[in-house]
């Protein structure tokens, strides 16, 4: 096999005629993923080498137990050797981590060694105030330094960390804190969303009122200043970020503490079908060796990039490539507070130029978003640095793919568009520009990454023709697999090792065309994608039914041009209750409060039934090809099919 730890990309990226027939590197991708599949244990062998352990691994893969895979097991490291501490002998050092710029036009920048200097007291303060190895802490922070600060701080201790978003309600960040059973929250005064001040310690204060009542102990809230706006102080409980880490001289060191590779590095919170949102456990050794070289790989990043995730640290997309992919490969970062059309709607742009992006990574929604506003405010810039373009988080439509390439690109950048999920720790099924570009189609994401295979099945697990939808599997165990689910290792069996016995199911459907690449179709089940971002409907509707007031409801997602899909709610009434805008209102307070505002629901559709089968089930189906304005079908297995009607009338008269 041809090693892969020289610098991996020899060749340059041309102009991409994406429509022309082959790309002239096409088959050296396809031979060299081949050739990972073949030797898939030496192959991961040699990807985990290029990285710094305090201690090889025995086994690549302990399979023993499926499908509890455990990968490096014997191995020993800690994910900051080779985020910080193995480039500050190196001229890496000095190199800009993060540029910084807050959405006020503030801005900072990091060098590594910035970045190590303050990782290491903030560790040591962490240590001081007793903070353990697999103590988790619970960071709740806004877009600024001091979030991936706070990660690594946590991991190089030994902790694991568990980051919320800082858009999710009090009550949200409430049940983590009390499922993480964390006693130590990090977050900040408040942070600029859309030119208004976000009073997050309020929210933060909340959250852990609310966690208590739920039976947590929060012994410390660690308080980073950003903006200076006034805040409630609870005194001997609270703490001042700067007050803390100013006790500490600047040559602080804390010798990374040796982790486990089967160790947790973290735990994300993510939606599911059923109510709760699932703690997903990354692992030390493996999510650090899979999203190293998927960074790489993505990105064929070199000395000189700057790369640009366009997304929140509180999402998997953030923690993998804006924190720990960049900083595996000593990479240059930006990082933006703010809201992307704000002040105007070509803010990205003015960042691309400003600080030479040379990789840009985003969403369909905020393309679908910017390219609304007109092509204008894109040619008013500068975008010449631009190399390579990436998107994720759905599917992308081809004419916004194609926008992207035309006018964003100018017609040269190729468009990385990146299949995975929060479980994957990484790309799963994307085009890899750092190995050898394939042709790239719009719309899809191209091929499974090296050592990773993917299939498309129906029902029954037989493989589907080309060109015919079914779900997605993966079908063998990758190092950037989750661990599986905080505290409930059923829930992993089941959810993910359950549909198709011994293949990791994602959820997603998918086709694969008549030269073996995949399209990916969105979800397959009862999780929504709003904006790019992951929520149950399950969540929805278990917070819809809280309210005295409702019976029964039903939640869907209905296609939106902008945000791809939108979450609308079937509600059924108590006796004795009656529909009204109040109501209503109440009910979007509810989701806002419970959840976050990033739930809200379009609609909500006061109906006296919902349509179910006889036994009873809720007929989804028939709520979305109502909503949807498709043909029904075959409506007789239907317990009442006046529910139909009765359906179909509240959703014209919203419309
Ligand atoms: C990274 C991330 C996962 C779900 C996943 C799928 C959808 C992500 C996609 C995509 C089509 C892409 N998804 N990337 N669909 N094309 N390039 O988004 O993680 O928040 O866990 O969501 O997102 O439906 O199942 P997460």
């Amino acid at each position: 096999m041809e090693s892969l730890s020289e610098s991996p990309s020899k060749q340059e990226i041309e102009l991409l005629p994406y429509g022309e027939k082959y790309h002239p590197y096409h088959n050296k991708y396809v031979d060299f993923w081949r050739q990972s599949l073949a030797d898939p244990m030496r192959f991961w062998d040699e990807r985990a080498r290029e990285l710094v352990w305090y201690r090889t691994w025995d086994r690549v893969l302990d399979d023993s137990n499926p499908p509890f895979y455990r990968w490096f097991v014997g191995g020993e490291t800690n994910v900051n050797l080779n985020a910080l501490d193995r480039w500050m002998n190196t001229h890496v050092a000095n190199k800009v981590a993060y540029y910084w710029e807050g959405e006020d036009g503030t801005t900072r920048v990091l060098s590594y060694r910035d970045l190590f200097r303050e990782v290491n007291k903030f560790a040591r303060a962490l240590q001081d105030l007793g903070v353990k190895p697999n103590d988790t802490v619970t960071i709740y922070l806004p877009m600024i330094p001091e979030l991936p600060i706070s990660m690594l701080a946590v991991t190089r201790i030994g902790g694991i960390h568990s980051v919320v978003f800082s858009g999710f309600s009090p009550s949200a960040l409430a049940d983590r804190i009390v499922d993480a059973k964390s006693r130590v929250l990090i977050t900040a005064d408040g942070y600029w969303r859309k030119g208004k001040v976000v009073e997050l310690k309020k929210n933060a204060d909340e959250g852990v009122r609310l966690a208590e009542e739920r039976g947590a102990k929060v012994d410390k809230v660690i308080v980073v200043r950003r903006l200076g706006n006034q805040v409630a102080w609870n005194e001997g409980r609270d703490v001042w970020y700067h007050e803390l880490v100013s006790k500490y001289p600047e040559n602080t060191y804390v010798k990374p503490v040796p982790r486990k590779a089967d160790d947790v590095l973290f735990i994300l919170y993510t939606s599911g079908t059923t109510g709760k949102p699932k703690g997903i456990m990354h692992s030390v050794g493996g999510y650090m060796v899979y999203v190293y070289n998927v960074f790489k790989w993505n990105w064929d990043i070199r000395p000189e990039d700057v790369h640009w995730t366009m997304a929140d640290v509180g999402w998997i997309t953030g923690h993998t490539y804006i924190v720990y992919g960049p900083l595996l490969n000593g990479a240059t970062e930006v990082m933006y507070e703010g809201a992307i059309d704000y002040p105007q709607p070509d803010r990205p742009w003015q960042i691309v130029e400003r600080y030479g992006v040379t990789i840009f990574y985003t969403s369909p929604t905020a393309l679908r978003m910017l390219r609304q506003y007109g092509d204008e405010w894109v040619k008013k810039h500068d975008l010449s640095t631009l190399r390579i373009l990436g998107t994720v988080g759905e599917p992308i439509n081809p004419d916004v793919w194609k926008w992207y390439f035309e006018v964003v690109g100018r017609g040269k950048c190729p468009i990385v568009d990146t299949w995975w999920m929060t479980e994957t720790g990484a790309a799963m099924i994307a085009p890899a520009p750092g190995i050898s570009l394939v042709q790239l189609k719009p719309g899809s994401a191209t091929f499974p990454m090296p050592g990773i295979e993917a299939d498309v099945l129906d029902e029954s697990g037989k493989p589907t023709p080309p060109g015919v939808k079914g779900y997605l599997v993966i079908k063998r165990p990758w190092p950037g697999m989750l661990l599986g689910v905080w505290g409930d290792p059923e829930r992993y069996v089941k959810t993910y090792w359950s549909r198709f016995p011994g293949y990791f199911y994602p959820g997603d459907y998918a086709v694969k065309d008549e030269e073996g690449y995949f399209w990916l179709l969105g979800r397959a089940d009862e999780v929504l994608k709003v904006a790019g971002h992951r929520i149950g409907t399950a969540e929805l509707e278990d917070t819809l039914i809280k309210h005295p007031a409702v019976a029964e409801a039903a939640v869907i997602g209905v296609p939106d041009p902008i945000k791809g899909e939108v979450p609308v709610a079937a509600v059924v009434l108590k006796a004795g209750y009656r529909p009204s805008e109040d109501l209503k209102k109440e009910l979007i307070d509810m989701i806002r409060t419970n959840i976050g505002p990033i739930a809200t629901p379009q609609a909500i559709l006061f109906v006296s039934k919902l349509p179910k089968t006889r036994s009873g089930k809720i007929m989804r189906r028939l709520l979305k090809d109502i909503m949807e304005g498709r043909p029904l079908g075959d409506t007789t297995t239907l317990e009442d099919p006046t529910a139909v009607d009765e359906l179909k009338r509240a959703w014209d008269e919203f419309k």
